[in-house]
């Protein structure tokens, strides 16, 4: 082993990102567009979001900051001094490449990549693995993925917990826990992934119907969120679409289970704390959203152990 070598894996955990500051929204929106600058409205526009989740703060870093260090710690528990967590991020520095240039700075020579995202989309979870591996092969380090997690035990108990807790605070307002209605939500992409045969839905109604059951839910569906503002089409019903027709059918309360999501940041706090909670208001109905898993014990043990068995399964 040369002097440099470094005998750790290093753990590359990636996540969406956010920007730094309000003067970062436009050069973080452009990178969102591919290098292209959104216009002065769309701007203006997501600026004042931001400025709507208290005060234009950016709540994610804070939360990816900590769910990595969660998994350092999970991970020194379980397997002590074997991995080294590194943060490589979409849309935001340190991008995925930095992180990959860090593990190569440290001596890292063997890697293991995971997203802060349980379902796996060509457009999503695969489009973090294809920048991570190619930065990886140029620096010679050997890196394998962890595609997802969605069906995870202890994701699912995870997920159970906060929908039994929801439910709990909505029964009053519905009549009962079992007249709530559990709508499970993920972000919208473009419906070009259907013809893909990508497995995004397949996933996300997997996890639904996984957690649904183990909560004793009965009254449940899924639907979309959060859709590009783009012209082409996304896969809906939209929540905004869906609350009025749970409406027409005398629906009273609804707890949103956002579960293509992990931590609290624009796409919870915006579009369904402000957004979607003022449209049920409108049509008279209560809505709750379930707790967000951020730096949730079985959530870090969740990835620590498909970090381990992504390893594993190369040895
Ligand atoms: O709190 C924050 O600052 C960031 C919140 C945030 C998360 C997130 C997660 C996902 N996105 C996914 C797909 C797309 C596609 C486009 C797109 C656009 C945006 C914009 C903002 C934004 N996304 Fe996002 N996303 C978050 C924020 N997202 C802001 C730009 C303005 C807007 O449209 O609202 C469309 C890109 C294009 O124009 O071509 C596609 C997916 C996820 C969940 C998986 C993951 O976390 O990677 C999928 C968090």
């Amino acid at each position: 082993m040369s002097e440099h070598e470094n005998r750790k894996i290093g753990v590359l955990v990636m996540s969406y990102g956010t920007p730094e500051s309000m003067d970062d929204v436009e050069a973080y929106y452009t990178h969102i567009r591919r290098g292209h600058a959104p216009t002065p409205e769309l701007l203006a526009e997501l600026k004042g979001r931001y400025e709507a989740i208290v005060g234009g703060v950016f709540p994610l870093r804070e939360n990816t900051n900590g769910q990595v260090a969660g998994l350092q710690d999970k991970l020194e528990q379980l397997a002590p001094g074997r991995y080294a967590c590194y943060q490589g991020l979409k849309h935001a520095k340190p991008y995925i490449e930095d992180g990959v240039q860090q593990m190569a700075d440290d001596g890292i020579k063997k890697a293991v990549g995971i997203v802060l995202a349980p379902h796996y989309s060509v457009m999503s979870v695969g489009g973090y693995i294809k920048r991570a591996q190619e930065k990886a092969e140029q620096l010679g380090i050997e890196i394998s993925f962890v595609e997802q997690y969605h069906l995870h035990p202890k994701l699912l108990k995870a997920l159970e917990d906060r929908v039994s807790d929801g439910l709990g605070r909505l029964a009053e307002a519905a009549g009962g826990r079992e007249r709530v209605k559990v709508l499970f939500s993920a972000h919208s992409l473009p419906e070009k992934i259907r013809e893909l045969g990508d497995p995004y839905e397949r996933q996300l109604l997997e996890t639904s119907a996984a957690v649904a059951e183990a909560a004793g839910v009965k009254d449940w569906q899924f639907t979309w969120q959060s859709a590009g503002r783009t012209r082409e089409p996304w896969l809906g019903p939209d929540i905004l679409e869906t609350l009025p027709v749970l409406a027409e059918d005398g629906v009273k309360a609804v707890l949103v289970a956002p579960v293509g999501f992990v931590s609290d940041h624009l796409e919870v706090l915006y579009d369904l704390d402000i957004e979607a909670r003022a449209a049920a208001k409108d049509l008279n109905m209560t809505l709750d959203r379930i707790a967000m898993l951020n730096r949730d014990p079985l959530y870090m043990e969740t990835l620590a152990e498909s970090v381990i068995d992504a390893v594993q399964g190369k040895e």
